[in-house]
């Protein structure tokens, strides 16, 4: 069987970077799988608090990201879509999961060190750092790997920044199949999606990110036609003349193409950025951004009214989603657990 697992963070509304990088492959995945594939998707609200949450803001958060999950086309009854503090054998198999889990290997990771800016050599133990840095910040990517392998999943679809998290599952699965001495826990594949990094639009050398603190770096799946367009409209380009497909030497103008390309490119008959670029070729930035306003609005105005529609409810849509989420999740993950709780001798 084939098992797909993926999770995002309740930390604000999705934006671009998170639909193209992973919401859009999820629903495509959905759409694609075949009767031996399950689907399960969670909003890992136990991750949000690795940094500090306003507790009424996350809860507003956990169901905005539920209802985006349900607006992009996923189907609570074709996959598994829940909270994930609603299945505390995550934090379990955690637990167990750190007990042979390396912090050398996690001292490596670059995703806590960019939480605190700080730069890729640092240590944990630096008297800076270690005042600064939170165990949880610390040791997510173990919370991570027990998301994904509590559920035996053998694919995860994830956007380029995950790749290392994924090894680092890898290694926990088999690091703890080396100790069990049997092949317990499965080491899952990584699906990059093919919209690997969508860049900020103020600073297109940087991902795309619900926590950067300029707004108009982000594009919310739930903005309007009109903050798209004006959002667009003050993205960071250059001043080279024409439209040119060139991640190095123009990555603001790139990044526009890339995420048209991305929503719109099959239409063009494009079988990549370089070639759907040709078709703006004589055209000036402006009327590039007017037009990846455009092919932006367009995917986006039947995702926004869904989105309102489910937010503007009484509520019971989501709350029926997570129950039945959490039902189908608990189950998932408590027929592995049996398997780990006896292999560590409880
Ligand atoms: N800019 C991006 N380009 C492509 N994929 C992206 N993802 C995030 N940003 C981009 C993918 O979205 C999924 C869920 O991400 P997440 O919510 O767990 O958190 P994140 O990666 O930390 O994303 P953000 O938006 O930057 O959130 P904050 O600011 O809260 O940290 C993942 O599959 C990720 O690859």
């Amino acid at each position: 069987p084939r098992v797909i697992f993926s999770g995002i963070q309740p930390t604000g509304v999705p934006h671009l970077g998170n639909y193209l990088g992973a919401m859009q492959q999820w629903v495509k995945l959905q759409n694609e799988a075949s009767a031996n594939t399950s689907l399960i998707y969670s909003v890992v609200d136990l991750h949000a608090i690795t940094v500090y949450q306003d507790p009424n803001a996350l809860r507003t958060s956990k169901r905005e990201m539920l209802a985006a999950l349900l607006a992009v086309g996923l189907d609570p009854q074709k996959c598994t879509i829940f909270y994930q503090s609603d299945v505390p054998a995550h934090s379990e198999l955690m637990w167990i999961l750190s007990c042979s889990a390396s912090m050398g290997y996690l001292s490596r990771m670059t995703q806590w060190k960019s939480k605190l800016d700080l730069d890729e050599n640092a240590n944990p133990l630096d008297s800076s750092t270690k005042t600064k840095l939170k165990l949880g910040l610390f040791s997510y990517p173990v919370l991570q790997a027990a998301d994904i392998l509590i559920h035996r999943a053998t694919h995860v679809p994830v956007g380029h920044d995950q790749s290392q998290h994924l090894e680092f599952a890898r290694e926990c699965a088999a690091g703890f199949n080396h100790l069990a001495g049997d092949k317990l826990l499965v080491q899952p594949e990584t699906l990059l999606s093919p919209a690997k990094r969508v860049m900020a639009l103020d600073k297109p050398t940087n991902k795309m990110s619900k926590s950067a603190l300029n707004p108009k770096s982000r594009i919310l799946i739930t903005d309007s036609s009109s903050t798209i367009s004006k959002k667009l409209r003050v993205a960071l380009t250059d001043s080279i003349e024409g439209v040119t497909y060139d991640p190095s030497s123009r990555p603001g103008v790139s990044n526009l193409i890339e995420i048209a390309f991305n929503l719109d490119g099959s239409n063009h008959g494009a079988a990549s950025p370089a070639e759907y670029a040709k078709d703006f070729e004589g055209l000036s930035l402006k009327a590039l951004k007017n037009k990846v306003a455009e092919v932006v609005d367009d995917h986006l105005m039947p995702i926004r009214s869904k989105f309102e529609e489910i937010i503007g409810g009484d509520g019971k849509i989501l709350q029926e989603a997570a129950q039945i989420g959490a039902e189908k999740a608990r189950k998932s993950a408590e027929s592995t657990m049996q398997l780990v709780r006896h292999a560590v001798g409880f």
